[in-house]
């Protein structure tokens, strides 16, 4: 009899095997490669996840596949270990971060290796080691000596409770992205980082849409709305009485004719030399209030918005009118020249501002006379499933015909915007211009868990670079690394760290005191796999040759417009320099996977104080890892959101022990007369099923054909007299290429059956087994075809064919369609038989 299976005890087994044989660990050769990568994470005290080991899975799936297939497969796996979560939890616990990132690291691996992924361990990275990190502050150094890397004062986002400032990135909705506290603003000098470059901007945006990019479109338009390419113009308008200008940007040149009133910023130099006496004390007020709002409170187009009256008048250049200059915060300092003309008439923000305070509205494009939005007669809505509200606009904020400009009456906007640019750009009164939403990147955080900024200021030569020899600069080892909110770090405090000498002249000099956001050793970490002990460079040339670009990259949403973002402006700075070879190209990753959110099993999203949080230590221990990562593949499409169920994974185990019993039993008791030697096409139609859902990550339905192979027991296979499987084909009997298409999906198992088959060597060294086109086709037969259930003609078709193909087929007959007119009432359809159709 064969033993229940004991998947406590087999896949200690089987971890422990290819461990010891290395069987995971890349070797260098000329065979084809493949790069697939996971996206690394940071050690949490919290330990694995269950929505971690479902990119694990897939990508652990695919690489296990991709072996067999025969190509030379590089997987690694490595920490994310510096930045706030490791620091906050030290803090927590009053355990300094290196001792807790470390337990946490061993925990994460030991839970990770728990699953049996096939990780080559021997190039595990940490971004906390100063072996590694070294090479995350060359990386600044090399930003800096390109102009790239620069300190600033500005007005930054603040946490006040994680007492840093953030990048606009980590900014959601609002609020800090680690936290979710309320972010605030503050002015402290700081480290950019000018991913703004006209260098990098274009490039970030355009090559989104190049061809061998293989992304989600819903990343790519995130990032593309996040770089935030608009196009207009810059138009002057003179100030009555002034000699200075404002400069506006505008998307729609072509409403400068409606332009009834301007707005300045709160921030913008220009209102206190404009603002006249009698208004003054209300604009300095306005200005305090409107300092604490954040951008989004500011700009949220469901908030009423406020502005005050300058007392100060701009002039209108096509029209040589007055227009009263306003402060409004909905206008931002930040972005274009912090400055607006408003067109009440066709903005929406600037319509319910007119409204508000009474200000003129000129229509000047008339809507198309069909209208893009349905128009039925107000309150009439409901008839058409609308509310009131959806049917009519407060302003048209579309194209149309121009009216109220002039000689420009009658032409189309779009034909007018081109000829207004140039009008303007003749004039001197604007020119055409290009605006982007992207910011460049804050680099500097106020914090301790972090890569030191590599620079020493000096009071004679200022900033200047920490020479290479003498990187990395360590991180010192201090007691106190709570936040001093104070706007430093509290590396600041260290005065025998903070005092050096300036590498350039010698005299004394300071340390900056800042260190870098996670970002940072985030943004590169795949190249170093790729050569993770070379102690002269970031990697050696031949080896990036080798490995990059980074074929597959699995990782969450989340990071569409962060690591994403960054990681493709470092790349692309790293290939500017030589660093990333020419050969492979200025994007590090060709295809990239979302896995979907696992909500706990209330359908929400799981959390502590919900209670719904699933242990999955708990769950390899009671169903294993097999079990756990079928499940996890088996949950839904793999970029859905779906919750857990605990009965899903039940039923997976019952399988997985099924197909260790009926098989196991097969092979110990030689039961050659139950196993008759039969077709073998429904294997090679779940060998093909299987590979194609592989490649499209379909990983779902590949679970599914398995098991509708295997419950079918269709298995054109038998024993020999060695007790060996043997089906039709010399070497492999289906039951053996069965255990081979299973084992990336269940390894362990895969694993022990192979070994029960006799085989010495691990299964992972078994080619991917091929299919037989001919002997899947679908034989043809013939379908009887139905008018009102009266027999019409005869027709072939494959016998699995659908309703959908059967129906096409029969109406291309004349003696079917004949006795049709129109869409049939019903159809009924009997597959591998008949298709009537009811009219
Ligand atoms: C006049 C106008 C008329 C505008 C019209 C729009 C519609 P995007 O597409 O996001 O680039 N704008 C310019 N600078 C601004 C700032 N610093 N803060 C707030 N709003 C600003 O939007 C560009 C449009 O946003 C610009 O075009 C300007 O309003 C406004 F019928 O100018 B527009
Ligand atoms: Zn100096």
């Amino acid at each position: 009899m064969t033993q229940k299976y004991n998947h406590q005890a087999i896949e200690k087994k089987w971890q422990k095997y290819w461990d010891e044989n290395k069987t995971w660990e890349t070797k260098t050769d000329s065979r084809k490669k493949q790069y697939v990568l996971d996206m690394f994470p940071y050690p949490s005290a919290e330990g694995l996840h269950v929505g971690h080991p479902e990119g694990y899975t897939a990508s652990d799936i695919v690489s296990r596949y991709l072996r067999m297939k025969g190509f030379n497969v590089l997987h690694p796996m490595g920490w994310d270990a510096f930045g706030l979560p490791a620091e906050n939890y030290a803090i927590k616990t009053g355990t300094h971060p290196i001792i807790t990132t470390k337990q946490n690291i061993d925990n994460m691996r030991k839970q990770i290796k728990s699953l049996g992924f096939s990780y080559d361990w021997s190039r595990e990275v940490v971004t906390s080691d100063s072996d590694y990190y070294k090479w995350t502050q060359w990386i600044f150094v090399q930003l800096f000596k390109h102009g790239l890397a620069y300190e600033a004062e500005a007005p930054i986002n603040w946490c006040p409770s994680c007492k840093t400032g953030l990048a606009n990135e980590e900014v959601i909705k609002g609020t800090c992205e680690r936290c979710s506290t309320k972010v605030g603003k503050k002015q402290i000098k700081q480290w950019l980082v000018k991913i703004t470059d006209k260098k990098y901007i274009e490039r970030l945006l355009n090559d989104l849409d190049r061809k061998e990019l293989d992304w989600p479109e819903n990343i790519k338009l995130l990032q593309k709305n996040w770089i935030g390419r608009s196009e207009g113009a810059d138009v002057v308008f003179g100030i009555d009485g002034h000699d200075e200008n404002i400069m506006v940007f505008t998307t729609r040149p072509d409403t400068l004719f409606g332009a009834t009133y301007m707005v300045l910023a709160p921030e913008h130099p220009l209102v206190k030399k404009i603002v006249t006496k009698e208004k003054k004390i209300v604009v300095d007020k306005y200005i305090k209030q409107s300092e604490n709002k954040s951008d989004l409170e500011r700009t949220d187009l469901a908030k009423e918005k406020t502005g005050v009256f300058t007392g100060s008048y701009a002039i209108n250049p096509v029209k040589n009118k007055k227009i009263p200059i306003w402060v409004a915060d909905y206008v931002l300092v930040s972005y274009g020249t912090g400055a607006i003309m408003a067109v009440p008439a066709h903005d929406e923000r600037d319509y319910e501002f007119a409204k508000k305070y009474q200000l003129p509205i000129i229509e000047v494009i008339k809507p198309p006379r069909v209208m893009p939005k349905m128009h039925p007669p107000m309150g009439s809505a409901a008839a058409w499933g609308m509310q009131d509200s959806d049917l009519e606009y407060k302003c048209w904020t579309g194209d149309g015909e121009m009216v109220n400009s002039d000689e420009y009456n009658g032409l189309d906007s779009q034909e007018f915007k081109k000829k207004i640019t140039t009008r303007l750009e003749k004039n001197g009164q604007g020119h055409a211009a290009i605006n982007y939403k992207l910011r460049d990147w804050l680099f500097s955080r106020q914090r301790y868990w972090g890569e030191p900024i590599p620079i020493i200021h000096c009071k004679k030569c200022g900033r200047v670079a920490v020479p290479e020899k003498d990187l990395p600069v360590k991180l010192p080892e201090v007691k106190k690394y709570q936040p001093t909110g104070t706007g430093e770090s509290p590396l600041a405090a260290i005065k025998g760290w903070v005092n050096t000498k300036c590498p350039r002249c010698g005299g004394p000099a300071k340390r900056e005191t800042n260190t870098m956001p996670q970002w940072a050793g985030s943004n590169w970490y795949w190249l170093r796999y790729c050569d993770p002990d070379n102690k002269k460079q970031i990697a050696d040339q031949e080896k990036l040759k080798k490995w990059l670009p980074v074929d597959l990259y699995v990782g969450g949403a989340e990071h569409a417009v962060l690591h994403l973002l960054y990681a493709r402006f470092i790349y692309k700075f790293l290939f500017d320099i030589g660093v990333v070879p020419k050969e492979v190209g200025d994007e590090p990753f060709v295809k990239l996977k979302n896995q979907g959110i696992i909500l706990g099993e209330d359908n929400q999203k799981m959390s502590k104080s919900r209670g719904n949080v699933v242990n999955p230590d708990k769950v390899i221990n009671e169903f294993g890892a097999d079990s756990m990562r079928m499940y996890e593949m088996f949950m839904g499409p793999f970029e859905d959101s779906k919750p857990w169920s605990t009965q899903g994974i039940v039923g997976i185990k019952r399988f997985l022990d099924r197909v260790w019993l009926v098989i196991g039993e097969h092979i110990e008791k030689n039961q050659d007369e139950l196993l008759k030697q039969k077709s073998s096409k429904a294997i090679h139609k779940t060998i093909k099923k299987v590979t194609e859902d592989i490649n499209s990550f379909k990983f779902n339905t590949a679970i599914s054909s398995m098991m509708e192979w295997f419950n079918a027991r269709d298995w054109g296979m038998k024993l020999n007299k060695y007790g060996e499987l043997e089906g039709e084909e010399f070497d492999l009997g289906a039951i053996k290429k069965f255990i081979v298409i299973l084992s990336p999906f269940a390894p362990h198992l895969a694993e022990e059956l192979w070994q029960k088959l006799g085989h010495k060597k691990s299964i992972s060294c078994e080619p991917w087994p091929t299919y037989n086109e001919e002997l899947i086709k679908e034989q043809e037969i013939v379908f009887v075809v139905q008018v009102n259930g009266k027999l019409r003609d005869n027709i072939k078709a494959n016998a699995g064919a659908s309703e959908e193909d059967v129906k096409k087929l029969a109406l291309t007959s004349p003696k079917v369609s004949r006795y049709l007119s129109g869409e049939p009432k019903r159809i009924i359809f009997v597959k591998g038989k008949l298709i009537n159709f009811v009219v």
